[in-house]
């Protein structure tokens, strides 16, 4: 009888212990909590693709701010990534002549180039970080005869 009592005794103490534990476990534990990692990191970056003939964005929207635009040139010749903030389709910007080169769109007309990477060779990757307002954007390659083949497409800023 007595050994069953302490038995008993002992079953007590450990449950108290235990309570006690998973009280001062969720106390330290409370404040910690809304310090939770936001993991914003990577929200405003976009993979882009270029290649014949297509400018291939991971996503065509984005919230306005900063967006940053991880461009690849996946393509067998140079390429280039423009962005034109504009409120005409990606695809209806009349071909012409640019500065002196055919079978390009007049960037200065189309809308307002925000960025671009330059010619990019073969292989090549270039990071883009722009500030982008809520709006409609072409995102283009306008190298002479690539954008009539197709390498345009419509973003937009949200
Ligand atoms: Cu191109």
């Amino acid at each position: 009888m007595v050994r069953f009592l302490r038995h008993w005794v002992a079953a007590i103490a450990a449950s108290v212990m235990l309570v006690l534990v998973g009280c001062s476990g969720s106390g330290t534990s409370t404040p910690s909590s809304p310090a939770a990692s936001p993991t914003t990191a990577g929200a405003g970056e976009i993979a882009v693709t270029l290649k014949e003939w297509a400018v291939t964005p991971s996503t065509t929207t984005a919230s306005g701010g900063s967006v940053t635009f991880n461009v690849t040139n996946g393509g067998t010749v140079p390429h280039e990534f423009v962005a034109l903030r504009t409120d005409t389709p990606a695809g209806d910007f009349p071909i012409g002549t640019f500065e002196g080169e055919p079978q390009r769109i007049d960037e200065d007309t189309a809308g307002e180039n925000v960025g671009e990477t330059g010619d990019m060779n073969v292989g090549g990757t270039k990071t883009l970080t722009i500030d982008l307002p809520p709006g409609h954007y072409a995102l283009v390659c306008n190298l002479p005869g690539h954008y009539g083949q197709g390498m345009h497409t419509d973003f937009t800023v949200s």
